[in-house]
């Protein structure tokens, strides 16, 4: 009887602790500037981003080499971005994009539009 409640108590901490976990990681997301992606040392940064349905996402190179910003699915594609210029797309769909850029494919980073 007893153990049965100590183990009650545990998991409702568990929980407790694991949601406090997820909302903390929301505000540090909240943070950041909404839908702006940096492209530097052949990285997308940051790797993975969630933004809300309708939002313009703004890419920009900050490195020497061109990059481009391509979606897996062909949903979009930029021109070769030189360095300091951007890239722009409007999501109005939910749903999980991948990333990558079409000259360097091993740089990649996915885009959850909610
Ligand atoms: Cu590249």
């Amino acid at each position: 009887m007893q153990i049965l409640t100590l183990r009650r108590v545990s998991r409702v901490l568990l929980l407790g602790a694991s949601l406090f976990a997820v909302a903390a990681g929301s505000s540090v997301a909240r943070a950041q500037t909404p839908g702006a992606v940096v492209i530097k040392n052949f990285m997308f940064s940051p790797m993975a981003m969630t933004v809300k349905a309708g939002s313009t996402v703004t890419w920009k190179n900050l490195d020497g080499e061109p990059h481009t910003v391509v979606n897996d699915a062909g949903l979009f594609r930029s021109a070769a971005l030189d360095q300091n210029d951007t890239y722009q797309f409007k999501f109005d769909k939910p749903g999980v994009y991948k990333v990558f850029c079409g000259i360097h494919p091993t740089m990649k980073e996915t885009i959850t539009v909610e």
